[in-house]
This record gives C-alpha cells, sequence and structure tokens, in this order.
C-alpha cells in the first residue's frame, strides 16, 4: 500500500516537471539541477559559476531550502533574477515547487536557469523537477564511502564536482577508492575535483557548462 502511495506521488511529480521540461525547451533555457549535502559547496559552486558567466549569459539561480533566504541574499550581489523557495520542512524541490516559482521569473530573457536544491544527499535525487542535467557536489569532508552509502544521487548525476580538495592534507580520503566506487554505481559519471575557496579545478566545470549551453 505504502510503496503504492510512493510511486503516485513519483508519477505526478514527474507529469509536472515534464510540462515544465516542454515550458523550458520552449524558451530555449537550459536547466541545472544542483545537489548535495548541507555545506558541500552547492552556493559557493554558484557564486564561481556566476562570477565566471554572467556578462556573457543570461542566468537565473532558484534557490531551495527549508527555512530562511540566506543563500538568495549572497547570490543578490550579483545582480541576476533569483527566487527564493522554502519548502517548510520538505528534504527536497519538487516540479510542482519549481513550477510555483517560474512566474517570478522573465523566461524569455534567460539562457541558463541554475537550480540549488535543498541540502540533502538522498530525497533531490528522486524528484525530477524538468531540468536538463543534474550535477551533485560533495565535499572531500564528508568521506569517501559517500558513493556506494547513497547510489541513487550518484546514478542520476551527469556531473559529480568533488569539492574542498584544498582539505584533503587533513583527511583521510582515499581518492582513488572514491572513483573506484562512484564510477561502479554511474559510469558515466564525470567526476571533477575542485576547490571552491582556491578555485582549483573549476576550468573543467566551467568548460563542461558552457558546452551544455552551446
Ligand atoms: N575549505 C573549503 N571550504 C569551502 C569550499 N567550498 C565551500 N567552502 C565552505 O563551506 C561552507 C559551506 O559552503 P556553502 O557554499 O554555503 O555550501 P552549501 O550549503 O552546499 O550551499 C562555507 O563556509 C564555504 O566557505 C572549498 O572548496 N574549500
Ligand atoms: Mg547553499
Amino acid at each position: 500500500m505504502e510503496i503504492k502511495v510512493v510511486r503516485n506521488i513519483l508519477e505526478a511529480n514527474d507529469r509536472i516537471a515534464s510540462q515544465n521540461r516542454g515550458l523550458f525547451i520552449e524558451k530555449g533555457i537550459y536547466v541545472l539541477n544542483l545537489m548535495g549535502s548541507p555545506g558541500a559547496g552547492k552556493t559557493s559552486l554558484l557564486e564561481r559559476t556566476l562570477e565566471h558567466l554572467k556578462e556573457r549569459k543570461r542566468i537565473a539561480v532558484i534557490e531551495g531550502d527549508i527555512e530562511t533566504s540566506r543563500d538568495a541574499e549572497r547570490i543578490a550581489r550579483f545582480n541576476i533574477p533569483t527566487v527564493q523557495i522554502n519548502t517548510g520542512g520538505a528534504c527536497h524541490l519538487d516540479g510542482n515547487m519549481v513550477r510555483g516559482s517560474l512566474a517570478e521569473l522573465s523566461l524569455d530573457q534567460v539562457d541558463l536557469l541554475i537550480v540549488e536544491n535543498v541540502g540533502n544527499l538522498v530525497c533531490p535525487a528522486e524528484f525530477q523537477i524538468g531540468e536538463n542535467d543534474k550535477a551533485m557536489i560533495l565535499s572531500v569532508a564528508e568521506g569517501d564511502d559517500k558513493p556506494l552509502k547513497y547510489p541513487l544521487m550518484f546514478q542520476v548525476s551527469s556531473v559529480l564536482l568533488l569539492n574542498k580538495v584544498d582539505l584533503i592534507p587533513y583527511l583521510d580520503f582515499d581518492m582513488e577508492r572514491f572513483r573506484a566506487d562512484a564510477l561502479k554505481v554511474n559510469p558515466k559519471l564525470q567526476i571533477m575535483t575542485v576547490s571552491c575557496k582556491t578555485g582549483e579545478g573549476l576550468d573543467a566545470w566551467f568548460r563542461w557548462i558552457e558546452g551544455q549551453l552551446a
């Protein structure tokens, strides 16, 4: 019984997500769903990406959080259209929440929409929002065992940004084991090691995202 209810919820969400998708295609917008644990560096990556791309592409941001508009306030300095969604407890954004926020954006003037999902390694992976790609960011401080513990998020992502590599000297992070496990759950996963603090490795990320927009 319970399984059926969950399936119904996911199917209803998929219908709304595909309507969002249709709208994004019609408007020529590339949509990225950025996922990861609280503190992994989602907003930091967003800030770096905006610094790099904002003069050349028309970007809008949707910030998902359980409470507060802190991340939207961080993005405000870039002067780009930003909408904050507070889920009021829900651990992920869904198609309906994203659809509800689109009225706040002038979609005809957007090339790239980046959605920072609620910090969580589990639920956001299950809910489509109408995105082109899902990307996940994991920080080395979270440990090298996460691909096998949270496989779904690794499976549904096109790109994995392994962030905070500047901290590796202080941790016991086994890079080879991590890569092998991540590729075991998703052989197509593109893995980029980055530091949003020092900027190391971000060139590969910028090339990837610009490639998606080309
Ligand atoms: N050392 C280090 N700290 C980072 C890096 N990226 C982000 N942080 C810090 O990690 C904390 C959480 O980052 P934030 O972008 O807010 O994560 P979010 O919760 O995923 O959006 C902040 O204090 C950032 O300054 C990094 O590459 N290296
Ligand atoms: Mg954030």
